[in-house]
């Protein structure tokens, strides 16, 4: 047969046609087959494929390979590291979407790491101290100096993203980190305080043989409540790790740690051990995972 049958990772998926990376690091862009086409799957950046390449070099992608983990925003699949870009100020964080994509990167088994970017703008203190005492590796950064970037630089390994709201510096700390990709990067719209979405596609970059990093279009608020990224039962067990030295000095043993009397998790956030910011968005998480199932 002349056609060969190859497995290849997804670098890039734009406008319908994919850049596959084969074995021995060449890229080359295909179609998705007609089976994969008609069984509906939607493959993404970091997928791992099964392809055909054919003698004229044209590319079938004939199959999608297990995944690790696959995420809607940022699309992608089989991540190690998400780093969860958060601007001090121009765009002001944004907790419960911070604590979020911690919840799901916790349930999907990918390493959380977070970066407060802009501190040349406002102080990090807050940010950094809620998510440190919460045992976060926290990195502040500022995007268009070098200073502190050897040591994020240090911390990428494996597949990695960086993820977080529009206008928050994602691209530009990319640049900064690797000035070969030349990412393009918007402004911060003074109407609305927030980034362009300048970033519109998610594209693997390959830093060296093992390590890739991926530039993520922002977002605004992640919706992981219909693509089952996150469960209850996972938001108790894996999310929130900063809970789990209280959980088992509660008085009844299945508290839920959200208002019960005699919750240890409670007593915490009020000796301001636990950051409140946390357990208010725990409960505002459980609320919307409970309200999702009982409509199931
Ligand atoms: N003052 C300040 N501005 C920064 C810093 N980092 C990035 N910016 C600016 O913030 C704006 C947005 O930066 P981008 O890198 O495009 O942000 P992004 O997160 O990639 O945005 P999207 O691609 O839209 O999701 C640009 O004007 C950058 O110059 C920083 O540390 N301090
Ligand atoms: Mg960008
Ligand atoms: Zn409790």
């Amino acid at each position: 047969m002349s056609d060969n049958m190859q497995n290849g990772r997804v670098l890039k998926q734009q406008n319908g046609l994919y850049t596959i990376e084969d074995e021995n690091g060449i890229s080359r862009v295909g179609n998705a087959g007609s089976k994969i086409r008609k069984e509906g799957y939607k493959i993404l950046a970091g997928d791992f494929v099964e392809y055909i390449l054919n003698t004229d070099n044209s590319i079938f992608i004939n199959s999608l390979l297990e995944r690790k983990n696959s995420f809607i925003r940022p699309p992608v699949a089989n991540l190690d590291t998400l780093f969860i870009v958060v601007a001090t100020d121009e765009p002001a964080p944004d907790f419960y979407n911070i604590d979020s994509m911690l919840s799901i990167t916790e349930a999907n088994n990918v390493n959380p790491i977070i970066v407060v970017n802009k501190i040349d703008i406002k102080s990090q203190n807050e940010i950094c101290s809620i998510y440190e005492k919460c045992g976060y590796k926290v990195y502040s950064i500022c995007g268009n100096k070098e200073d502190g970037i050897d040591e994020l630089k240090n911390s990428i390994e494996g597949v990695c993203a960086f993820a977080g709201q529009s206008g928050v510096g994602k691209s530009t700390i990319m640049n900064q980190l690797f000035p070969e990709l030349l990412l393009e990067v918007g402004e911060i719209s003074q109407r609305i305080q927030r980034g362009k979405n300048t970033t519109r596609i998610t594209e693997l970059f390959k830093i060296n043989k093992d390590t890739y990093v991926a530039d993520t279009p922002g977002f605004g608020m992640i919706d992981f409540i219909n693509f089952d990224l996150l469960t209850l039962e996972q938001l108790n067990e894996k999310a929130f790790p900063e809970f789990t030295p209280y959980k088992n000095n509660c008085k009844f043993r299945n508290c839920t740690h959200l208002k019960e009397e005699s919750c240890a998790v409670i007593s915490a956030v009020r000796e301001n051990i636990i950051p409140a910011s946390r357990h208010e968005n725990f409960i505002r998480l459980h609320d919307e995972l409970s309200s999702k199932n009982q409509y199931k």
